[in-house]
């Protein structure tokens, strides 16, 4: 089989990536390795730049999205009993919106279908070869045949632990890690939101956040060692762990039944260039951010928008310049994440430092509260900077 563009990987980065190609007329087959409803029920990200969403509604995905989706003007930095609110619309005219990932994942795939596109699912040992020359090709097992797919270029969207990069020969990336020494144990919960915007907080204890997926569903979290055990975590000792790092006067979080509970561990990681020959990396394979900037997603996003804008003008005008500068180009967006995510982890955390980096963030919240400048600057990465073609 032949196709344009094999895509590997049906999360954010590869299905948008496959239908901002499908729209220019361009083909291209998505493999997954997990099934359907694996991948629709997979629970993740929450929180959508305006540019994700401006994007989604391009792609004519959204008519749910504004159903179902929260717009949020704000969010709430509260410490020590205080709480300051980030005006994040009237600081930069910018909203965010709260629609759970894999609601996103299930818009994106009856579309991608919908549309006529190639998408299968339940692919199993997935290889790609060739990529350095013109004839890519990527082999995989479908049911109990083996299959190969061979493409003008492959998009590895496959995310963090893909086999994509994994492929691409010793000494062509150069990776930029750091590990945190925590994580965030995150639970889903039958319950009404306590809050009517997200609750960033910062406490001696560690840091804790409020959010939300709907009306009547909580999705809350707390910093935790990095190897810490879950059995050591009832319910009943989040509710009250959550209770006490988010404390302020008269007001208690919402306790409704647990759906859901993990932890995740928090991980910086840049890969570059973001390109092997004819194979291009997107999203979580290419990079990670510890979630404190709520930008993984938009990140996986914003790559397939920047590589299907370089893969449609070589289609169109047979110039592979602007596919050259995708990985420069995508990376620039990519670092400003990663400095925003690690501004916002930092700020909030404990970061195991003693008393002295406490009071150094107690400073920088209080900053925040008084300078105009200093919040406008974190509104306007929260929200995200506009999207350009070159950013
Ligand atoms: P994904 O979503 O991991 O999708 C990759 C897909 O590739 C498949 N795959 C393969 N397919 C074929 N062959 C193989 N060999 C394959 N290996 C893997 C996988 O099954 C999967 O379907 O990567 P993508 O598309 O790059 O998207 C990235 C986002 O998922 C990720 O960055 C975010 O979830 C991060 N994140 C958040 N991002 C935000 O923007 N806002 C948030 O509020 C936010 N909160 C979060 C988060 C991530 C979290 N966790 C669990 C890591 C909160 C948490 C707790
Ligand atoms: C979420 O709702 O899952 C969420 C929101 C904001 C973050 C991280 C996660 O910074």
């Amino acid at each position: 089989m032949r196709t344009q563009v094999g895509i590997v990987g049906a999360g954010p980065a590869g299905l948008t990536l496959g239908l901002l190609l499908q729209r220019e007329g361009i083909e291209c087959v998505i493999l997954e390795l997990r099934s359907r409803d694996y991948v629709e029920r997979r629970v993740r990200a929450g929180l959508l730049e305006q540019n994700t969403v401006d994007l989604l509604h391009q792609l004519e995905v959204g008519d749910r999205l504004d159903r179902e989706g929260l717009q949020h003007d704000g969010i709430y930095l509260r410490r020590q009993g205080e709480t300051l609110r980030i005006a994040i619309h009237e600081l930069t005219g910018r909203r965010v919106t709260i629609y759970g990932q894999q609601e996103v994942v299930k818009d994106e795939i009856d579309a991608f279908l919908e549309r006529g596109g190639e998408l299968r699912f339940e692919v199993s040992d997935v290889a790609i070869a060739d990529f350095d020359s013109g004839r890519p090709r990527i082999s995989y097992v479908s049911g109990s045949s083996e299959e190969e797919l061979e493409c003008e270029f492959i998009a590895g969207c496959d995310g963090s632990h893909g086999i994509c990069r994994q492929a691409i020969p010793e000494g062509v990336l150069t990776e930029h890690e750091y590990v945190y020494e925590f994580g965030w144990l995150g639970i889903l919960a039958e319950a009404a939101p306590a809050t009517d915007e997200l609750i960033y907080g910062w406490h001696e204890r560690g840091f804790a956040l409020y959010s939300m997926r709907s009306p009547s569903v909580s999705r809350l979290y707390l910093q935790v060692p990095a190897d810490e055990d879950i059995e050591l975590w009832p319910d009943e000792r989040i509710w009250e762990e959550l209770q006490t790092r988010l404390e302020t006067e008269g007001w208690s979080v919402n306790q409704g039944p647990v759906f859901e509970k993990g932890i995740t561990p928090m991980r910086s990681f840049v890969c570059e260039p973001m390109q092997c020959g004819n194979l291009f990396l997107a999203g979580d394979a290419a990079h990670i951010v510890p979630p404190t900037g709520a930008k993984g997603l938009n990140l996986a996003v914003n790559d397939a928008r920047l590589l299907a804008a370089a893969l449609v003008e070589c289609q169109r005008d047979g110039s592979r310049e602007r596919l050259n500068r995708y990985s420069q180009t995508a990376v620039r967006r990519v670092w400003r994440a990663q400095d925003f995510s690690n501004y916002m982890t930092q700020l909030l955390h404990d970061l195991g430092r003693g008393r002295f980096d406490r009071q150094l963030q107690l400073s920088r919240l209080e900053y925040l509260s008084r300078s105009e400048a200093a919040a406008t600057s974190l509104a306007e990465n929260y929200a995200g900077l506009p999207a350009a073609p070159d950013f």
